[in-house]
């Protein structure tokens, strides 16, 4: 029982309850009580996936999960659990559709094409799906008269895996030393890199280490935080700041915009655990009941499907290698300031009032005002309250850097109500790498089971596509003048190629989809990756930070610290996955803009200088280095979407609506996961599964 338990949450799914899809299937055929006995029959099936996800369920063996009474249900639940993609997805290897000869498609029967616009993770998660979708559902086609549909990758670059790009390199090293050295492959990762969350929950962990067999390697967040000058700071002062930073951020949490948590409809615990049916059936079905007692809830609306019921979240610290914050459910910080203060362990400035405040109410409800403007009111007012040293304020600094890095844009560039919309969407377990290169992942799903038809140099100009659900067809013009015809189309060119409106849309989009691109923010991170001979700092550790001087190096004004924070403030020690002695820094924040119009040569002198004051005048300049210039690249336009300032609680929603036979997919169409390869991932299942419904 508690194996499908398990299975159920790393599935996203709640194992105590029903999706609410799940609902509305079930709603005319069960009653409340049976719910029990329908959720222990699903999370049955999801634990036969989870234990071999390279070999999928067949039909018989998901309702062999049930008693003779149950079939019925058992099968809703497994056609559910396919076409929603949580199970069988991915690079799973599917029985050929059997299928009566005299069912078998003949020449010059109808089939169906779907283009789908790009090949990063979204937009292979999604053609591999739909293949595995439609020879799951052949029979349904050839019912039809017509053939399995085709689907076909169109894509700009020459390479899949998109905003996934581990790149080769070539390096001379000293062959005397490393024999062996050019039989090798190096590769280090120019964009997303850490898959989060790697136990539980994360389709990815599915494809790495269930399908794929990549190997993989598990990193830590221990961290040594140097000064400007060099020196190690103390970490007792670090966690003190660290407090004062996350105290600002939960304070500021009461702003946040609270959406309603969906109804559940609960089975029992107690019988969930023990993996047992429900004694009683009940008579009246969940309809009836719900009728006789009140009016129907509304349905939730599926991007709240995660949502706890505890809405009020508080961020209680962050994650160094991410910079994402982790949230508990709370209120946020009811104590007077300086009682506060002094639980952390500051001591007051002499003469400090007891009821001192940080008048936040003023400071958020300014026009204008967002997460940067009132975290920066925070730690000015902070200031007045106890004694910050310019060494407090650097670090300070690196925090807000943290977490511009997360959110790959300026913290004034974020909405103060919207800013972590995902948030209480993380999973549990170590974050990790791909030993060789995340591009595997991408390589994989292009490859595994069979080849997926790609195109690559196709770089789309155009889209011509049908805004009403009464069929039509849709053609897709390259820059080169070449078109292709489909009967649907996905688009998962990233928000920045969006935002930039270089490829056109017959009939323009409508307004509640372009507000949506328009709103929502789109940042930059960049990277400087560096490799040398030999390793010079603590090969044990997976990350190291820097912390920036201010312009004004006494300086205790919070603006002057804020300048320079996101250059070179985390260093990732990649060598373990490189294959090479290899450092990733992070350019985050404005230093991620500004990245884009320095020289590489300066980049490096500064990295270089930065090495030095750590770890001695004797570090050498990289054998080789390569700087990312995401913004600058015409394929994304930037790194990863944002909850900017204006944006609209539902924006993320409006971005995954489909129009006709045009579908949208992508980081930036997933508000419970945006911004992630994960998110990514699941949009495209997302995404196949609409078209799917929109054909049987
Ligand atoms: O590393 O999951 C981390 N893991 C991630 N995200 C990586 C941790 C990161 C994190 C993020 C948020 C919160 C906490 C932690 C932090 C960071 O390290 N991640 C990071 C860093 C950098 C520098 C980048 C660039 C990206 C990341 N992320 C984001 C992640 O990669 C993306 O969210 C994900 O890969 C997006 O996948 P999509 O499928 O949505 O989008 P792609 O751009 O990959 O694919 C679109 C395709 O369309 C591309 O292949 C384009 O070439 C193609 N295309 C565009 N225009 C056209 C076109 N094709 C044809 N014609 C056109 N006109």
């Amino acid at each position: 029982a508690t194996e499908c338990l398990d299975a159920a949450e790393s599935s996203r799914l709640n194992p105590y309850a029903l999706h609410p899809e799940e609902y509305h299937l079930l709603r005319y055929h069960i009653s409340h009580s049976q719910v029990t006995t329908y959720l222990n029959i699903r999370n049955a099936i999801l634990r036969i996936w989870l234990q071999k996800p390279w070999a999928s369920v067949s039909r018989q063996a998901a309702v062999g999960c049930a008693n003779a009474r149950w079939f019925d249900a058992a099968n809703v639940c497994y056609d559910w659990l396919v076409r929603r993609g949580y199970i069988n997805y991915g690079c799973v290897k599917l029985p050929e559709p059997s299928v009566a000869k005299s069912k078998r498609p003949s020449n010059g029967r109808k089939q169906r094409k779907i283009a789908v616009i790009g090949a990063g993770v979204s937009g292979l998660a999604c053609a591999r799906q739909l293949e595995g979708l439609f020879k799951q559902y052949a029979e349904r086609f050839y019912d039809m008269g017509e053939d399995i549909p085709m689907v076909v990758i169109l894509e700009g670059r020459s390479r899949v895996g998109g905003r996934v790009y581990s790149r080769e390199f070539k390096t001379k090293l000293d062959k005397r030393r490393k024999p062996d050295f050019e039989a090798k492959r190096h590769t280090a990762e120019m964009g997303g890199m850490i898959i989060t969350g790697f136990e539980r929950g994360n389709p990815i962990n599915v494809l790495v280490r269930g399908q794929l067999g990549l190997p993989y390697h598990a990193l830590t967040a221990e961290t040594t935080i140097y000064d400007s000058n060099g020196k190690p700071v103390d970490p007792v002062r670090d966690e003190l700041v660290e407090k004062l930073y996350n105290d600002c951020l939960e304070r500021v949490s009461e702003f946040k915009f609270k959406p309603q948590p969906s109804k559940l409809i609960e089975g029992n615990h107690d019988l969930l655990d023990e993996g047992r049916d429900s004694p009683g059936d009940g008579s009246k079905t969940i309809l009836q009941a719900e009728e006789a007692t009140a009016a129907l809830p509304d349905a939730p609306s599926v991007s709240q499907q995660n949502v706890p019921d505890k809405v009020n979240l508080v961020p209680v610290s962050a994650d160094k290698l991410t910079g994402r914050v982790h949230n508990q459910p709370g209120v946020p910080a009811s104590e007077k300031v300086a009682e506060k203060a002094r639980m952390m362990g500051w001591s007051l400035k002499s003469g400090a009032s007891e009821d001192f405040g940080l008048n936040l109410e003023d400071a958020v409800s300014r026009e204008g005002s967002t997460l940067g403007s009132a975290v920066d009111h925070g730690i000015t007012r902070y200031k007045d309250l106890v004694d910050l040293t310019p060494q407090d304020f650097r670090l300070f600094n690196w925090h807000v850097a943290n977490l511009e890095y997360s959110n790959a844009t300026n913290l004034h560039n974020l909405s103060l109500k919207l800013w972590d919309i995902d948030a209480g969407n993380e999973w549990e377990g170590n974050h990790t790498m791909v030993v060789g290169g995340y591009q595997s992942v991408a390589r994989g799903l292009l490859q595994c089971p069979t080849p997926l038809d790609v195109s690559t140099k196709f770089a789309v100009k155009s889209i011509r596509y049908h805004n009403t659900s009464f069929g039509g067809s849709a053609t897709i013009e390259s820059e080169d003048g070449v078109t292709v015809h489909a009967d649907n189309v996905v688009c998962t060119m990233p928000l920045g190629v969006l935002k930039q409106g270089n490829v056109s849309f017959e009939p323009p989009l409508p307004d509640w989809k372009t507000g949506a691109i328009d709103r929502l923010g789109f940042g930059i991170l960049n990277k400087v990756v560096l490799v040398y001979k030999e390793i010079f700092w603590d090969p044990d550790r997976h990350i190291f930070g820097v912390l920036r001087n201010a312009t004004n190096r006494h300086s205790t004004s919070q603006e002057d610290y804020s300048l320079n924070r996101g250059r070179f403030f985390q260093w990732f020690n990649v060598t373990n996955t490189t294959g090479l002695p290899c450092l990733i820094a992070l350019m985050a924040g404005d230093a991620g803009f500004e990245t884009e119009r320095s020289s590489n040569d300066s980049l490096v002198e500064e990295a270089t200088q930065i090495l030095r004051g750590v770890f001695g005048s004797k570090v050498p300049y990289p054998v080789e280095s390569v700087i990312t210039r995401w913004g600058s690249d015409r394929f994304a336009r930037g790194s990863y979407s944002s909850a900017a300032p204006g944006m609209k609680p539902d924006d993320y929603d409006s971005m995954a609506r489909s129009i006709g036979n045009l579908s949208f997919a992508g980081e930036h169409t997933i508000g419970t996961h945006p911004a992630t390869v994960h998110g990514a991932y699941l949009s495209g299942l997302r995404a196949a599964s609409e078209i799917l419904d929109g054909i049987l």
